[in-house]
């Protein structure tokens, strides 16, 4: 990795990006994930690289939606791998769901590697190579998923996911979570929940939320009054009052 200072700047997203090349050089994250990672950094920017508020409710529902499911499954690519790979596992014991490897650039290989790093860094169950099962409406080797894990999950968290396969999800009644920093995305636009943030910064906040919850905590049916097509206009209503803020304007 490259050293980068700790007083620079930029360090937390120089360190995001030395985390993907490594991810590349691991045989974990595909190239096109550093494109898909420049989109997300850009959409960073214009939210001001925080939490915002809307992304707080999200979260809320998030967290409740995971915990009253039957079947709860979280979806690991190669960019959630190499950028929040402690975080899935933490999650996935806290709400007793198995991860499950799923990639858009699909390769047997990859798909190996990024099993034995969650397996390495201590998750109890990963699916993802059986691929018993196919999404439907979905062509080739991106359909593939386990009969046990995403096929049959009543609500699926999939960070970071392709808007075909969100749609194609939804079509097969599941509930998507999705953590997506465009809110423009269809992903973002179909997904039951959108929590409109970086994958770190959103896995972290979700933990803490399903960790209130656990001990009886935080907002009591924040699903009741959530619309993620509401909540979406809020996240660009945040972006566009920031960008017309005195601290965005003064060159
Ligand atoms: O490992 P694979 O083969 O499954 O490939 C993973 C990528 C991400 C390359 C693949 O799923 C892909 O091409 O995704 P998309 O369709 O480009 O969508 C990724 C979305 O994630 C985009 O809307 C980005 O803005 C967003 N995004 C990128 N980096 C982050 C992010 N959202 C949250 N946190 C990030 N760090």
């Amino acid at each position: 990795m490259f050293r980068i200072q700790k007083t620079h700047p930029r360090y937390e997203s120089l360190i995001k990006r030395e985390k993907l090349v490594a991810g590349i050089e691991a045989g974990i994250t595909s190239k096109q994930g550093l494109i898909a990672h420049g989109r997300g950094e850009a959409f960073d920017y214009l939210i001001g690289e925080r939490t915002l508020k809307s992304a707080r409710r999200a979260t809320e529902a998030a967290a409740a939606l995971l915990l009253t499911a039957k079947k709860p499954v979280i979806s690991v690519n190669g960019n959630v791998a190499a950028l929040a790979a402690k975080e899935v596992i933490e999650l996935s014991e806290l709400i007793n769901a198995p991860l499950e490897v799923n990639i858009f650039y699909r390769t047997e290989e990859r798909l190996r590697q990024i099993k034995a790093l969650l397996e390495k860094q201590g998750a109890a169950k990963v699916l993802g190579d059986k691929a018993d099962a196919r999404i439907p409406g979905i062509e080739h080797a991106r359909a593939k998923v386990d009969h046990e894990g995403i096929y049959s999950a009543d609500v699926v968290l999939a960070p970071l996911e392709d808007g075909d396969r969100c749609e194609a999800l939804v079509k097969m009644g599941k509930r998507v979570i999705t953590i997506d920093l465009n809110p423009l995305s269809r992903t973002s636009k179909d997904a039951a929940v959108s929590i409109v943030d970086d994958i770190e910064r959103a896995m972290k906040n979700l933990i803490s939320v399903v960790e209130e919850k656990k001990k009886g905590g935080g907002k009591e049916n924040p699903l009741e009054d959530y619309d993620n097509k509401e909540n979406l206009k809020e996240v660009i209503k945040e972006i566009v009052e920031r960008l017309k803020s005195p601290s965005c304007l003064s060159f």
